[in-house]
């Protein structure tokens, strides 16, 4: 039985109002609609996995092993995580790389998710780095390699995704092992009881059920680590076009975007009317600048502001007022810059696994008298 059929109840429990991808393993997302809060609530969050769900593990039961090119391996319980390090929260964006891929034209391989593989919540933990130092990190380590138990589906005997980091942004302070999401334990969904968290960089690098992490002296080569898997084309890859491996890279820090959360598309305004846009804008690495946003499918676009986040890796909210001035089809849209100059593209910068589209959003309403 694919094992989705095991999980969906409980997803559907969990997340009653999230879209579940046609898949075998369990992928949902949720309507733009749900997406309106600074802080996404657990049940609108979306989910991805890679395979099937680990069977659940009390927390007691848990271990996370650290080994490889360490002075001392060690091997730690949840609570002794907790005892031995000071415990931060961060409040971070965690988006798929392949989120927005539905868009992409001709359309890639991988689930074809439209735009709501994306939320910002509080990640609670210990800092990667002070777990890493308490083992011993030796000189010669450039990437870690992170371990679980979900398996791909039908395959017990392969890893369903074991992704590592460079080390640089592994001893980063906002780099955490987590085990509280929102306040609450960090749920099993979202790879509770323990979990990296990696602010800027996709949620590939956000190894859920984290029970061993190596030290590594090459990039870690792990499920999901190879090929083109969760690379991007250092130069542009023409649809068709043969594949060198050696042109493509780790993706890391996300590129900027932003995200209308309402109107909806398909909204109705009356004529007059003034209509209300609200959405949030985020930036991996590079501080989010300015937001734009056009009542008039990009032909004038204008700048709004853009509230305070909860620090550097949260998404900033915006508000803007757009008046329905003439009857019939209206589009607005959302174009975010990053203090380095990047904009979001207009048509999307297509390349072969179908990765960080971040195109301007269009939202297609009707204005009627
Ligand atoms: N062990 C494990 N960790 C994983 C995955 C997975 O399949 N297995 N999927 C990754 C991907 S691709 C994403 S986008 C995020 C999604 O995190 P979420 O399900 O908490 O939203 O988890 C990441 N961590
Ligand atoms: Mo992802």
């Amino acid at each position: 039985m694919p094992h989705r059929l095991v999980e969906l109840p409980l997803l559907r429990r969990l997340k009653p109002g999230l879209h579940v991808h046609d898949e075998e393993a369990l992928n949902a997302e949720p309507a733009l609609s749900l997406l309106g809060e600074a802080i996404t609530p657990i049940d609108a969050f979306f989910i991805r996995n890679n395979g099937e769900l680990p069977e659940p593990v009390a927390e007691g039961n848990w271990r996370l092993a650290i080994d490889g090119e360490v002075e001392r391996p060690t091997v730690w319980t949840v609570a002794e995580l907790k005892d031995a390090f000071e415990t931060v929260s961060v409040t971070a964006v965690l988006e798929c790389a392949g989120n927005g891929r539905s868009q992409f034209e001709p359309a890639t391989d991988g689930l074809q998710w439209r735009l709501g593989a994306v939320g910002c919540a509080r990640w609670t933990g210990v800092r990667l780095a002070d777990v890493l130092r308490a083992a011993g990190v030796k000189p010669e380590v450039v990437y870690t390699g992170h371990h679980s138990p979900d398996r791909q589906i039908g395959k017990p005997e392969k890893a369903a995704l074991s992704r590592g980091l460079p080390i640089a942004k592994a001893l980063s302070p906002e780099t955490l092992i987590a085990f509280g999401m929102n306040g609450e334990p960090l749920p099993r969904l979202h790879g509770g009881p323990l979990r990296i968290v990696a602010p800027g960089y996709p949620g590939s690098a956000w190894q859920k059920w984290l029970e061993r992490i190596t030290l590594r002296k090459d990039e870690h080569d792990g499920e999901k680590m190879r090929g083109t898997d969760y690379r991007l084309p250092i130069s542009l890859v023409a649809p068709g076009e043969a594949l060198d491996p050696a042109n493509f890279s780790v993706i890391t820090d996300m590129p900027v975007k932003s995200l209308l959360t309402a109107p909806e598309d398909g909204f109705e305004a009356r004529l007059g009317e003034r209509i209300r846009v609200t959405g949030f804008a985020w930036s991996g690495a590079i501080p989010l600048a300015s937001v734009e946003v056009s009542g008039n499918g990009g032909a004038s676009w204008r700048e709004v502001r853009l509230e305070q986040g909860e620090g550097p890796f949260a998404w900033q909210r915006f508000e803007a007022q757009v008046p329905a001035e003439r009857a019939g089809p209206i589009a607005i849209m959302a174009r975010a810059r990053d203090a380095e100059g990047n904009s979001q593209p207009l048509e999307p910068v297509w390349n072969p696994r179908g990765y960080c589209n971040n195109q301007v959003q269009r939202v297609e309403g009707r204005i009627v008298a």
